[in-house]
């Protein structure tokens, strides 16, 4: 059950450091009461007679009267604020000095300080937003590129929540003719009762599985991925990464054995977070130095969760790269760039991609750049898969993922048993489970772990 709050907290909402505006935010019952005993408003008037979503200008005031600092108030009155409670934001100059004078007044006038994520925790269990939407705020504010805030922001406008809103309708509706075949078994389940509860199951579950097949995808935009950078020595794999990045981060030189420690870049493969390694030449050698280089690029290559696999085009592949690199390769998921293809493709692109089992081979060309934009579609899809989310409902938490699986499972056992015609009340207790991993997914079951584990990843003030 979600339970009403009675306390009033009071947060820094803005980082630490130096900058034009802090904000102080205060939620709860007392919030208007704590606001008027320390701010004093250059119109002289009380907060408690402030129109909701209005601003004013004033001090925030000591108990003794000093002035602490100058102030921006902004009132917004229940249920019509972030929490759904009276909330009070005041704006003040950003330095460590004003913001903790002006958060020790609030705590002094009876305020509590907000633990992490307090204020969406409220505004969960005040029903504003659900579980869902909850988890879209934290990946909103951590996402790293243009691509996961995008979809942060559409899961926090419910686009997902609306999604599973429809598998609860549908389950809802095969529920309720089930329970009729349960209430009255004489006269069984009808056929035209018996196609609607199909027909409903089956919709249930085609959402329910597109939704899963966009976790991939969604976990990646959100967590990153590694691509690890891996061959022969001179093949370009240096000039591979810094053409990617578009930066010069690696040393590029004619000479062999040019790249000896693992080099990372941070780079995004059409909007998914990607960390870029570049390692040495992987080949037979004595040199102490370039050993220890070898070994760390196979051990990039083993951690990776894509490699980067290149050659050079121009020559035949030598037995050597198939006995020394091969091994390595196998069962893993690899792209094959074949560099150098400036100088003419003399590989079999198709028998190589093939013996490799690769995910996609590509010839590109380092120094005319022919190739990249395909090498960059080709990474993507092997990251990804060929799932495009226009429709931009993507789940993107394990917790949300996991929940899914099962109710998939769930309504997968339903549809079995409505196959078979076992009796209705073993279908209509799978679509009850079904039902349950639901209202978990979207935190109208829930246990307090769950959700101290989640709101204790905000930062305090959000
Ligand atoms: N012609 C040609 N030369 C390239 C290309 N890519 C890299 N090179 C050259 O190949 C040599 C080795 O490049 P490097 O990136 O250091 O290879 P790495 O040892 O695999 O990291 C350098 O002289 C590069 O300028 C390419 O696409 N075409
Ligand atoms: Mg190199």
């Amino acid at each position: 059950m979600r339970a009403a709050t009675t306390d009033t907290i009071a947060a820094v909402a803005t980082p630490a450091g130096e900058g034009g505006i802090g904000l102080l935010r205060l939620s709860g019952p007392r919030a208007v009461e704590i606001a008027d005993r320390l701010f004093r408003a250059k119109d002289g008037g009380r907060v408690a007679d402030q129109p909701s979503h209005t601003a004013r200008y004033g001090h925030v005031i000591a108990g003794d009267g000093r002035i602490v600092d100058e102030a921006v108030l902004l009132l917004m009155r229940a249920p019509r604020s972030y929490t759904r409670e009276d909330t009070v934001e005041l704006g003040v100059h950003a330095g460590a000095a004003p913001l903790s004078a002006v958060l020790a007044r609030l705590l002094e006038e009876g305020a509590r300080p907000a633990e992490p994520g307090e204020f969406t925790k409220r505004a969960y269990l005040n029903g504003r937003i659900d579980l869902v939407q909850a988890e879209a705020v934290l990946d909103l504010i951590r996402a790293r590129t243009d691509r996961a805030a995008r979809w942060a922001s559409a899961q926090l406008e419910g686009v997902l929540s609306r999604r599973l809103l429809e598998i609860k309708a549908a389950l809802l509706e095969a529920a309720a003719h089930l329970e009729a075949a349960v209430d009255f078994p004489e006269d069984g389940i009808d056929a035209d009762a018996d196609g609607q509860v199909a027909g409903s199951l089956e919709r249930a579950l085609r959402i329910a599985r597109d939704l899963l097949a966009s976790a991939g995808v969604g976990l990646l935009a959100k967590n990153g991925a590694s691509v690890a950078i891996v061959g022969r020595p001179n093949v370009g794999k240096s000039s591979l990464l810094n053409r990617l990045v578009g930066r010069d981060r690696a040393i590029v030189t004619p000479i062999a054995g040019t790249t000896r420690d693992t080099i990372e870049a941070d780079y995004q493969v059409r909007g998914l977070p990607v960390r870029i390694l570049d390692t040495a030449g992987i080949h037979a050698t004595d040199h102490l130095i370039e050993r220890e280089g070898v070994e760390r690029a196979r051990q990039a290559l083993i951690a990776a969760d894509l490699v980067l696999y290149v050659v050079d085009a121009s020559i035949p592949l030598a037995d050597q790269e198939r006995r020394m690199l091969w091994p390595d390769l196998a069962g893993r998921p690899v792209v094959l760039a074949a560099n150098k293809s400036d100088l003419g493709v003399r590989i079999d692109m198709r028998s190589v991609v093939g013996e490799l089992a690769a995910l996609q081979g590509v010839s590109c060309s380092c120094l005319s750049g022919e190739g990249f934009e395909a090498l960059e579609e080709a990474l993507y899809r092997a990251l990804a898969g060929d799932i495009d989310r226009s429709d931009e409902a993507v789940v993107s938490s394990v917790r949300q993922r996991d929940l899914l699986r099962g109710l998939c499972a769930d309504l997968d056992r339903a549809m079995t048993a409505r196959a078979a015609k076992v009796s209705p009340e073993l279908v209509a207790a799978d679509v009850r489970l079904a039902l349950q991993d639901l209202a978990e997914i979207v935190g109208e079951i829930t246990h307090d772990e769950l959700l101290d584990k989640l709101f204790g990843q905000f930062c305090i003030g959000k």
